[in-house]
């Protein structure tokens, strides 16, 4: 397997998920600009992925397999005994699927746009600093009395949070207010998969 990347983004979901199960995946960084391109040939990473963007999972056979979410679902369902997704009844998979959509749809793309297309200028970046402290109270309430997103252990909508909400520093979206959510988050930071994930993209 290969995963496209690049630090820092979204794709560390998917690479930190990839440690927690302990699959072998061979990183390929991608340096996002125009063109996107892979960091070690220079070839137009659109090729492989016409949209452009990281992350991008390309399984043994060739197959290549888009969007994130998808992306999460696919590893952990390679290993459902390390319960990365919970689906012991239908409705816990769907509250899964829940959170994954809703980081995706409500947190990643609020912050997105002007992380990675500065063209949308200052206003917009503060409309969004907004919105995300409303959709981060959501998180802030779920997260009261339970050590991950989904209760007591670690899946994988921690990771896809992990990822964008460690953007907020950066983006200038104050936690103060989030007490269980800094708490999480050093939590999740302190998880020897995240650490060796951080150390292999040269975050720590
Ligand atoms: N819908 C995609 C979006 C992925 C995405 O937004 N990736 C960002 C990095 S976090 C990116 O590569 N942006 C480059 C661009 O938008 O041109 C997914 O959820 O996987």
């Amino acid at each position: 397997m290969k995963l496209y990347f690049t630090p820092g983004t979204c794709s560390l979901a998917p690479h930190i998920v990839l440690r927690e199960l302990g699959l072998e995946a061979e990183l390929v960084r991608v340096r996002l600009g125009t063109p996107p391109v892979i960091a070690a040939t220079q070839d137009d990473y659109r090729a492989l992925n016409p949209n452009g963007y990281v992350p991008l999972l390309e399984l043994d056979d060739g197959s290549l397999l888009t969007e994130g979410v998808a992306i999460l679902q696919y590893l952990a369902d390679l290993h459902p005994e390390a319960g990365l997704l919970p689906a012991a009844t239908p409705l816990q998979r769907y509250e899964s699927m829940r959170w994954l959509v809703y980081i995706s749809s409500e947190l990643h793309k609020m912050f997105s746009p002007w992380l990675f297309h500065p063209e949308y200028g200052e206003q917009a970046a503060e409309v969004a600093r907004g919105k995300i402290a409303k959709r981060l109270e959501l998180v802030e309430r779920q997260l009261d009395g339970r050590d991950y997103l989904l209760g007591q252990a670690f899946t994988v909508a921690d990771a896809y949070l992990f990822a964008i909400v460690s953007w907020a520093k950066l983006c200038k979206v104050p936690l103060d207010a989030f007490a269980h959510l800094q708490a999480w988050l050093e939590r999740v930071a302190a998880r020897p998969t995240v650490q060796a994930a951080l150390q292999a993209e040269r975050l720590r």
